[in-house]
């Protein structure tokens, strides 16, 4: 059988055919996942030693910036609490080993490196708690490190 010039035998040509279908589904559904599933990859920001101070800043009523500090075994701020329909800009980073940063039911989830600061907005339109957890084997302690955010409820914070 030719195909492009080339002869094959008829496995050669279903082999080739397969590994082509497969390709395209794969390709398009990246382009799917990127344009309507709307998913991006973290920003970089520039580090300095003030992202080592954990923090909750709040910008106005629904705007608020979290700088999450990873350290082993646990995150910092642990709890975050917001109201329903807040904007929250994450800036993390790590104080000693890598850990990860997975929001439960958002579409969240970063590397937090020492040295490295990793930028990611979620928007939390539904009350609830949003745990998080860490998702790289970081020791020991590994399976109880986690932080929660606490939407729509009673705002005192710490
Ligand atoms: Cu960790």
């Amino acid at each position: 059988m030719q195909f492009l010039g080339i002869e094959l035998d008829k496995y050669e040509f279903r082999a080739l055919l397969t590994a082509i279908v497969v390709m395209t589904i794969f390709i398009f559904s990246m382009l799917y996942v990127v344009g309507a599933r709307r998913s991006d990859v973290p920003e970089c920001v520039n580090f300095d030693k003030s992202y080592l101070t954990p923090r909750i800043d709040k910008i106005d009523d629904s705007t608020y910036e979290v700088y999450m500090v990873a350290q082993m075994w646990g995150f910092q701020p642990s709890e975050i609490r917001i109201p329903v329909g807040s904007t929250v800009d994450f800036y993390l980073t790590s104080k000693d080993v890598v850990h990860g940063f997975y929001i439960d039911g958002k579409d969240i989830n970063m590397m937090a490196e020492y040295g490295n600061v990793t930028k990611r907005t979620a928007k939390f339109t539904s009350a609830g708690v949003y745990k998080i957890f860490c998702h790289e084997y970081c020791g020991v302690g590994h399976q109880n490190m986690e932080a929660q955010i606490i939407v729509g409820f009673p705002t005192s914070q710490q």
